[in-house]
């Protein structure tokens, strides 16, 4: 910057004259910072800047998309001769201004050259439009193909559009299709339409930009599908009624369909009497009595007969409904006299106690004549009658002096003056469990000095123990903490306060402490807990000299019982864990073993309640508590060569679970590890009464598992004793159980209502699926590497560590197929059905790869969280649809790559589905990518609760 002063001098004054030097230049380019991500109607901040040079009479200029919108010129600074401006635009972006530049450009009006910044061309984002929902042109004839579209306009595209429909019926589910393209448009076909598939549907999408709703989920608008179907008489039971003369009859015709029934009667001889006749003697009323007036329409249609003549009005009635789609439906009802009762419906049992039952019934028909009713109580397990009573007209009965909790089936027949129905109405139900005495061979505890609860002798499959606290000042019971399953000592306190979302209250707090005991879901009458207190300390030794001594080998003591209680801690935190992490589970085979079973094994004289392992399990139960992380029991000292190992060094500690034949134990194995004393193992074993042939399974199993080499996801062998009966196979012990009731206890608790809630894994990630998922992958891999099938590949085989690593496990129908490569099977006990390869159904053939059919299945269980896989259909059923080349549909919470696996697992040429190894590394791939394959907050639960008998010759 340059100037000059010109100085002339006057007498009085020094006049000066300016001359600005300072050089006119361009500005330097605007900058624009700011819009990294704009949404539309968010508004969004630009800042520009500029070096405008000088003068400092530019001004910054904005345009969007080339027309000029304002913005704030708020600063100019100058800088030596050089000026700064700032100019704020506050921006409010809209879907159309995606693809446009926003300029901010330098302007003077005598400067031809207007440097400008650029910011664009800009992407707008915005919550999904749904451009239209196409419906079928309604009403459609039932067995129709629909299609129905839902268009979106979004940015960024979202990944899914989820159908959904209300109303009555089933749920979108196997039937349907839905295909997403690129577009965004995704289409929904319903092959051949059913009235239960009439309803309103809308689509629902998330492209993650927010709305005002908390989950970001925009909903279409519902189009309704109208099925129209033909019509359908409901109450086709109603075939006879019996009047006295002179009494009134009344017929009723219950139809369905939609469009609306339209009801006609016809009596003795075809006369038409659709409506009422002009003597009075007939009359008929119909009316809407159900459905919900769109989709199903119910029509109820009664005549009434009134003052029935015997020999005239006995005969033949009939009801005729149709709504011009298909047949006329009829119903024909024959007039009579009184006639037997029909038998009573709705039996239910209503109060039960250890003693008595009481059950109430509705009565059915009637025949024509008041009936009375006559109940019968049967024990189920020697069908013998215990209880009887005529109750009259009454509908509701006690049976007394029944045995605690065993089940009855009780029976109500009705009767008049014809005689007794033909039949009768039943239920089946259990008297509750006796509450928990010593009697009854439990003894529980309160020490009102320490504030301990004990339970002991709390057999397993005894059931449970459920406290009930009342606090001082309250009158009220209030639950405490989890039913106790097996015998422990507790802090009462903190027992409580884990269920009652209080404060922690002191002891002494609490007034008093009862017990229920309950076995399955059915809970004992609640009985005082008796108190006890501690016993009174001994006398202090005072100047005793042989004190110091006494510190001296007490605190040795104390060393070593610390000691001892670390140990305990470890090796039960693992069996703790077990005890507490095994509720609700479902699926489960229900053969009953009885308590010889675990005593046959048991090295543990069962009458030594008092044994070392019983204190250790309450002392360490007290002292930790029981949401801390387990100690982990850890193999790898474990010597790799599997042998013989010696019987009397197991000490079987509970069982694990069992099948028909099989018993799983968890038992301490001595001297098993190189380093530590005493390992937690899983004992596999036979239970009494197995056969020669099961003994030879295990034996086969055995074998298997002897050559196969250790791997990281198969369940590793650790040794044997087959000496002698019983044979155990020795494995290690996992402590979180199979797999899918893992999956199964992870499934949010809350119900949801179809299409409306997400349900919520309650503790497990995409990421952890998508892990378990490659688990399997890797330790399959492994095994078909080793040249064996496993032929029972299935959730319920595999596995889970402390530390959520999946093991491939159950190799009781695996074989070695070194020589043979293809296995045909002979026959052998019931079937995996649902997770067996069409050539495995069809022709016996088992391969590598109808392993890998069965790995597809597991997938879809690790996606449904435990679903059980054809949820609606039978094993039949399945087989003629997997021919026809019917596949499970793809869960809607699962991506697309997912599906497409699963997919080409289920591929009808072996040779088209991919290898293990193959599955191993696309699954790594996408673990990687981070994406989320499994959507857990869409999870339908609803959709996959559906469960059906097992067929016979089914394995579940
Ligand atoms: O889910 P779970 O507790 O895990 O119930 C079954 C039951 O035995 C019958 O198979 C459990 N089980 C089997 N093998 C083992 C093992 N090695 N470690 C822990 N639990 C096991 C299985």
């Amino acid at each position: 910057m340059y100037w000059c002063e010109i100085y002339t001098r006057s007498p009085f004054q020094n006049h000066i004259a300016t001359k600005d030097m300072r050089v006119r230049g361009p500005p330097a380019t605007p900058v624009i910072i700011g819009g990294a991500a704009m949404i539309e109607d968010a508004p969004t901040i630009l800042t520009c800047t500029a070096d405008m040079g000088y003068p400092d009479d530019w001004i910054l200029v904005w345009s969007n998309g080339g027309s000029p919108i304002t913005g704030t010129n708020t600063s100019s600074s100058a800088a030596g001769s050089r000026f700064n401006f700032t100019s704020i635009l506050n921006l409010t972006p809209r879907k159309e201004d995606s693809g446009n530049n926003i300029t901010c450009a330098a302007q003077r009006a005598s400067w031809t050259v207007s440097p400008q910044g650029t910011l664009g061309p800009i992407d707008v984002r915005y919550v999904p439009v749904f451009l239209a929902v196409s419906s079928p042109a309604n009403p459609v004839f039932e067995g129709r193909y629909v299609s129905m579209s839902c268009l979106v306009d979004a940015n960024p595209r979202p990944d899914d559009i989820i159908w959904e429909k209300q109303g009555p019926g089933i749920a979108p589910s196997s039937d349907m299709s839905v295909y997403n393209d690129i577009s965004m448009a995704s289409v929904l076909t319903l092959g051949r339409i059913t009235r239960e598939q009439s309803g309103y549907y809308s689509c629902r999408t998330n492209n993650g930009v927010p709305t005002d709703d908390p989950s970001s989920d925009v909903v279409s608008t519902k189009v309704p599908v109208i099925v129209q179907y033909e019509v359908n008489i409901t109450n086709k039971v109603m075939i006879e009624v019996g009047v006295n003369d002179g009494d009134d009859a009344v017929l009723t015709c219950v139809a369905v369909g939609n469009p609306r029934p339209v009801m006609e009667w016809y009596g003795l001889n075809n006369t038409d009497i659709t409506t009422d006749s002009q003597d009075g003697k007939f009359l008929v009323t119909n009316e809407i009595s159900g459905g919900d007036g769109t989709f199903a329409l119910e029509v109820t249609s009664t005549l009434t007969i009134n003052a029935v003549d015997s020999g005239v009005d006995y005969g033949v009635y009939t009801c005729n409904s149709s709504n011009g789609i298909g047949r006329i439906n009829s119903l024909t009802i024959t007039l009579t006299g009184i006639k037997r009762p029909d038998k009573p419906t709705s039996v239910e049992i209503t109060e039960r106690t250890a003693e008595f039952l009481t059950v109430t019934w509705t009565a059915g028909y009637d025949g024509g004549e008041t009936p009375s009713f006559r109940v019968s109580c049967i024990k189920t397990s020697d069908s013998t009658e215990v209880f009887t009573e005529e109750t009259g007209g009454k509908t509701t009965s006690t049976a007394t002096g029944l045995d605690d909790y065993t089940e009855y089936e009780i029976r109500v027949y009705a009767k008049n003056s014809i005689g007794e129905s033909i039949g009768y109405g039943n239920t089946m139900g259990y008297t509750l469990p006796s509450p928990p005495s010593p009697e009854t061979g439990i003894v529980i505890e309160f020490n009102t000095d320490s504030g301990y609860m004990k339970v002991e002798w709390l057999k397993e499959e005894n059931g449970c123990i459920q406290l009930e606290v009342q606090y001082q000042g309250n009158d009220t019971w209030q639950e405490c903490g989890d039913c106790i399953e097996s015998d422990q000592t507790v802090t009462l306190s903190e027992w409580c306060a884990s269920s009652q979302r209080r404060r922690r209250r002191a002891v002494g707090d609490i007034e008093a402490v009862r017990a229920r005991l309950c076995i399955g879901g059915l809970c004992s009458q609640p009985t005082d807990v008796r108190k006890v207190k501690d016993p009174p300390a001994p006398d202090m030794p005072g100047d005793n000299p042989g004190i110091s001594v006494g510190v001296i080998v007490g605190v040795i003591v104390g060393v070593i019982i610390g000691l001892f209680v670390l140990i305990a801690i470890v090796v039960l935190g693992v069996f703790a864990k077990r005890n507490f992490g095994n509720h609700g589970k479902e699926d489960r085979e229900t053969v009953d073993l009885s308590m010889t079973d675990v005593q046959r094994h048991s090295t543990i004289p069962q009458s030594d309640a008092q044994s070392p392992y019983q204190e250790i399990t309450e002392l360490a139960i007290i002292s930790r508590p029981t949401n801390q992380e387990p100690e982990r029991v850890d193999y790898a000292n474990v010597p790799t060569a599997h042998k013989a190992f010696p019987r009397d060094q197991l000490k079987i500690i509970k069982e694990l679970g069992h099948g028909n034949f099989g018993l799983v134990l968890l038992a301490e194995a001595s001297g098993m590890t190189l380093g530590s004393k005493v390992t937690l193992v899983a004992v596999k074993t036979l239970k009494e009464g197995a056969g020669q042939s099961d003994k030879a399974d295990m034996m086969r199993e055995l074998d298997l598992m002897k050559k196969l080499p250790d791997h990281c996801n198969v369940v590793r062998l650790l040794g044997f004793c087959v000496e002698e009966d019983p044979p155990y196979i020795i494995v290690e012990y996992l402590s979180r159980g199979n797999l899918k009731d893992l999956l199964k206890d992870s499934r949010s608790k809350g119900r949801r209502v179809y299409g409306n809630l997400h349900g919520i894994s309650k503790s497990l990630t995409s990421k952890d699926l998508m892990k378990f998922a490659k688990d399997v992958a890797d330790g399959m891999a492994f095994i078909s590497s080793q040249q064996c099938i496993h032929r029972d590949l299935a959730a319920r085989n595999v596995l889970v560590a402390e530390d959520m690593t999946c093991k491939v496990s159950d190799f009781g129908l695996a074989r070695d197929v070194m020589n043979i490569r293809v296995y045909e099977r002979r026959s052998e006990g019931p079937l995996p059905m649902r997770w067996m390869a069409l050539e495995s159904i069809l022709d016996d053939v088992y391969t590598a790869e109808s392993d890998v059919w069965s790995y597809g299945v597991l997938l879809w269980e690790i996606v449904t969280l435990g679903a059980r896989p054809y949820p609606a259909m039978t094993a039949n059923v399945m087989i003629g649809k997997l021919q026809s080349g019917y596949r499970m549909p793809k869960p809607q919470h699962c991506q697309q790559e997912l599906y497409a696996m699963m997919l080409r697992c289920w591929d009808d040429d072996p040779d088209n589905r991919p290898t293990f190894t193959m599955i191993s590394a696309e699954l790594e791939k996408y673990i990687n990518k981070g994406k989320e394959f499994i959507s857990i907050k869409d999870f339908q639960r609803t959709v996959y609760e559906v469960v059906l008998e097992q067929g016979a010759g089914e394995k579940v």
